[in-house]
């Protein structure tokens, strides 16, 4: 860790972090309240499956620390991360998942299709899905002379889908302002990286279409905030796309009722948790004391309960309506 970086800068890395954990908490826990004792995926205040982020804070955290809300961001079906960070309207966002009528897509999209104009955030079910909408959105913010730039968002596994060399070839060859997220989580599902992916690096695979890549180890949230304002400076400058490959961690099961009875690595899982590691570092370098580790969580938890009661307050759409918005 860089006790050269900014003392704020590391804070809010910390606070943002704290605040993407403590919502994926009370999701976790709105989640499975009505569905256990067995397990129906279909109780619940939320139904449908749920695939949440915690563990892979540092990744969202990190990027989105240099980015504003006219850039765009394309993320994936474990979205949660990167729309807190980048800014997505918290309220709007729970009661999507919720279902209701005042979520983003007015309660019809559910938690794996979030999409905010307001902050050019979207993402989608259909992994590798993000990558080629960040190009096109990139062609155009290049075309209109400004210098926003799009970060695309993918899983490990996903990387392997033919939609992301697709777009880092014509991204090169268009030097487009994009950043190409590849957060490898060691899992794709319940397949470990090494049965489905050939190298044992993504920023292999970026240099072979003629761009920067970088993979980023441990999960350390400095060095992806590092690589990452490189990679952004670099496509605000005009200088094309870059990826980076982050090696981060699934802390729980690929969707919630997972029994991962695959992962025999779970027993080292906790320790590597990234929140307690950062703040152990910060807490010892004087960055953070005990008092403002305490405000940092009792904010998030003011902030995301108030966020919850928004959604359950919300009224589930009408069924009248259900033909709304759809091309007929
Ligand atoms: C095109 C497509 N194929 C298959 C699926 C089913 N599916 C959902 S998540 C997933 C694995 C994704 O793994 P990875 O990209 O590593 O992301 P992670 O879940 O680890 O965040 C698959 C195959 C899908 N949603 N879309």
């Amino acid at each position: 860790m860089s006790a050269s970086m900014e003392a704020q800068v590391r804070r809010d890395l910390f606070d943002q972090m704290v605040l993407i954990r403590t919502y994926e908490e009370a999701v976790l826990r709105e989640y499975h309240a009505d569905k256990k004792p067995a397990f129906d995926i279909g109780a619940g205040l939320i139904p449908g499956e749920m695939h949440l982020s915690a563990g892979q804070e540092p990744v969202a955290a990190g990027v989105c620390a240099h980015l504003t809300t006219d850039d765009a961001v394309t993320a994936t079906h474990r979205p949660h991360h990167f729309a807190i960070a980048h800014g997505v309207d918290l309220q709007a966002m729970t009661a999507e998942i919720f279902g209701r009528v005042d979520g983003l897509g007015k309660g019809r999209g559910g938690h794996m299709h979030l999409f905010d104009p307001a902050t050019h955030f979207s993402c989608s079910g259909i992994i590798a899905e993000g990558y080629p909408p960040a190009a096109g959105q990139a062609l155009a913010f290049k075309r209109r002379g400004t210098d926003r730039v799009a970060v695309a968002v993918t899983g490990e596994g996903a990387a392997n889908q033919g939609a992301f060399h697709e777009t880092l070839n014509l991204a090169a060859l268009w030097k487009l302002p994009v950043v190409f997220i590849v957060e490898d989580n060691d899992w794709g599902i319940s397949v470990p990286r090494s049965a489905s992916t050939s190298v044992a690096d993504n920023a292999a695979r970026a240099a072979s279409y003629g761009m920067p890549g970088v993979r980023v180890e441990d999960n350390a949230v400095e060095a992806v905030y590092a690589a990452a304002g490189e990679a952004v400076e670099r496509a605000r400058n005009g200088g094309g796309p870059s990826l980076i490959e982050v090696h981060t961690l699934r802390l729980w099961g690929h969707f919630e009722g997972d029994a991962q009875g695959y992962r025999a690595d779970l027993e080292g899982v906790p320790g590597k948790d990234p929140i307690p590691t950062y703040e152990a570092v910060l807490l010892e370098q004087g960055v953070i004391d005990d008092a403002a580790v305490a405000a940092s969580r009792k904010n998030a938890s003011e902030v995301v309960e108030a966020a919850i009661a928004f959604a359950k307050a919300s009224a589930e759409p009408d069924p009248a309506t259900v033909l709304d918005h759809v091309f007929a």
